[in-house]
């Protein structure tokens, strides 16, 4: 999960370049899980108004938290932990106020979104840590502060549900590719019964 989390200040902060809301953009796991494993650093490029805009986060919470005024794109670059050192690129729009025409209010403005990276054949220690299931409960860290527990934009159970549709399937088509292996074993000790037979007759 990424995303962004902000609260406006109040009244006080009004007034030419103050900053009036206090923000956090994150890198998260789904379940708040520590992502360490599989990333070895995070960076944010925030807006060139802010000092020395590039940060770079290396270990949990990979996130920042800043105060100003006004919105903007932030750019997210995951580096992964495999020998490669894979980086990708995220995009994420930083929100400060809620829907145009409502009030400044001390709501918190979430945005949020939930994205996978596959690993294509992933290093033999990552793949175990991966098929370890379900994780333990070392792995789970606590959210960033203000950050909410679950997103709002993604649904767990419909989630769930999926994968347990796909188990399955996959279970489904496992038990048929067995029988298919038992029906091929059968023919094939027929064929070798009939050769010996054929090679003892001659
Ligand atoms: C806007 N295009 O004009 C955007 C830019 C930049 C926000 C927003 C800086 C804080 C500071 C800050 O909040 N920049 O002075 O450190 O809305």
């Amino acid at each position: 999960m990424y995303g962004s989390v902000a609260t406006w200040l109040g009244k006080k902060t009004e007034g030419e370049g103050a900053h009036t809301h206090k923000w956090t953009v994150y890198v998260r796991g789904i379940q708040n899980e520590d992502l360490s494993p599989y990333i070895r650093r995070v960076t944010f490029n925030l807006h060139q108004s802010f000092e020395k805009p590039k940060r770079v986060i290396e270990k949990p919470p990979f996130a920042v938290t800043e105060t100003g005024w006004g919105e903007f794109e932030i750019q997210i670059q995951i580096m992964l932990t495999t020998p490669s050192e894979k980086t990708f690129e995220l995009f994420h729009f930083l929100r400060l106020f809620h829907q145009e025409d409502s009030p400044l209010s001390k709501k918190p403005v979430v945005s949020e979104h939930y994205d996978e990276i596959i690993f294509n054949d992933p290093p033999e220690q990552l793949h175990r840590r991966f098929l370890r299931s379900p994780l333990p409960d070392a792995c789970f860290i606590s959210t960033p502060p203000g950050v909410p527990e679950t997103s709002s934009q993604f649904s767990e159970s419909r989630q769930l549900s999926q994968i347990t549709t796909a188990h399955s399937r996959v279970r489904r088509e496992i038990a048929s590719l067995l029988d298919s292996l038992e029906e091929i074993n059968h023919e094939s000790q027929e064929l070798t019964q009939t050769i010996q037979k054929i090679l003892g007759e001659n």
